[in-house]
């Protein structure tokens, strides 16, 4: 087995999953203001590190992606944030794309910029501790979108990032967002999603990227969510292993689904169906976000030196997702 795969794997086994702390500063300062917390470097990692610290992070979190601001800081005690995720039994990751810009050729849509340099930057990161790295495409939906233009150049910048991330001997997480924004079917969002996939593989190889050290991060697949034809979760988890199964090579270890705009129990009810139905030799595990994050920053931004009870709430969330991502998630274990 190798180096990689043996990230990968530590990172995704029994039902761990991912935290994916890695907002830029443009978008972790629209979170702080949505709970009227005013985004300052110090209240940045004061939320983080509360989260960092949290018991729960030795059980179910084995990766947290940090953003560039993040893996430089230091916690309130002293310590590299590195070293606190390592301390607490998880692996520190870095998102190094340096964001979606507007796509020359077709306006509409987005391109993700970062490769000029990365080589360098990696080692940096890799010094810093960082042991995966994230890069994220991302498509909409429409009559017209995903262009094969996007498509084509979306792939292209992953497979290229994915190459360099290995030649530096780190995991590469490749994260193709297809969008929920819009009124398309499940079926528009099914189709899309396995191009863009099956793209991805097509230049992953074409750019000799050791499949057994990536770790796939997609959407489910949903409706719109402007759409009136919404589709069951138990059809959600059905269509999203059938996509998968069809467009991932098998030598990919793992699956870390991005939440995308879902509510926390959503997100967790779909992983778990989905690994119910999962027929597949892949892990199916999360790389969430807000769904990981929403409801332990409102109970945090009542009372931001309220630790112990900000971790509760983030330690809950964690073990429902690791637990849908067993599939041993149920209803009645959130209280609601
Ligand atoms: C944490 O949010 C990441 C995006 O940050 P920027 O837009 O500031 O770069 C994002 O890539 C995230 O990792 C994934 O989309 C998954 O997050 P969600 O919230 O969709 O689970």
């Amino acid at each position: 087995m190798s180096e990689l795969n043996n990230i990968a794997l530590k990172i995704l086994k029994n039902g761990k999953g991912i935290l994916a702390a890695d907002e830029s500063t443009g978008t972790m300062t629209k979170r702080l203001e949505s709970v009227k917390v005013e985004s300052t470097k110090e209240n940045r990692i004061k939320f983080r590190e509360t989260l960092f610290s949290a018991k729960g992070m030795s059980e179910y979190i084995g990766g947290v992606i940090l953003y560039d601001e993040t893996i430089k800081q230091k916690t309130n005690t002293g310590k590299e944030v590195p070293r606190l995720l390592s301390e607490m039994g998880s692996i520190a990751g870095i998102k190094v794309d340096t964001g979606a810009k507007k796509l020359a050729g077709s306006p509409n849509e987005k391109i993700t910029e970062g490769l000029d340099g990365l080589r360098d930057r990696l080692k940096e990161y890799s010094k810093l501790g960082a042991q995966f790295t994230k890069w994220r495409g991302v498509y909409n939906i429409s009559k017209d979108y995903p262009s094969k233009l996007s498509i084509n150049s979306n792939a292209h910048a992953l497979a290229r990032y994915a190459a360099l991330v290995q030649e530096c001997n780190m995991v590469p997480i490749v994260e193709p967002e297809v969008l929920m924004d819009g009124d398309h079917s499940a079926d528009d969002c099914f189709k899309k999603t396995s191009e863009v996939i099956k793209k991805c593989f097509e230049e992953l190889l074409l750019n000799k990227v050791d499949l057994t050290g990536v770790i796939l991060k997609p959407n489910m697949i949903l409706a719109g969510s402007e759409s009136n034809n919404q589709i069951t979760y138990e059809e959600t988890a059905k269509l999203t292993v059938k996509c998968l199964k069809e467009s991932v090579p098998s030598e990919v270890p793992g699956i870390a689904f991005l939440s995308g705009g879902q509510t926390e129990v959503q997100a967790s009810e779909n992983l778990n169906l989905i690994n119910k139905f999962n027929d597949t030799n892949f892990i199916m595990s999360y790389s969430y976000g807000r769904a990981l994050q929403q409801s332990a920053l409102r109970h945090w931004a009542k009372d931001i030196n309220d630790v112990e009870g900000t971790q509760a709430v983030f330690d809950h969330r964690a073990k429902m997702c690791t637990l849908a991502a067993q599939g041993k998630w149920s209803k009645n274990l959130e209280n609601i």
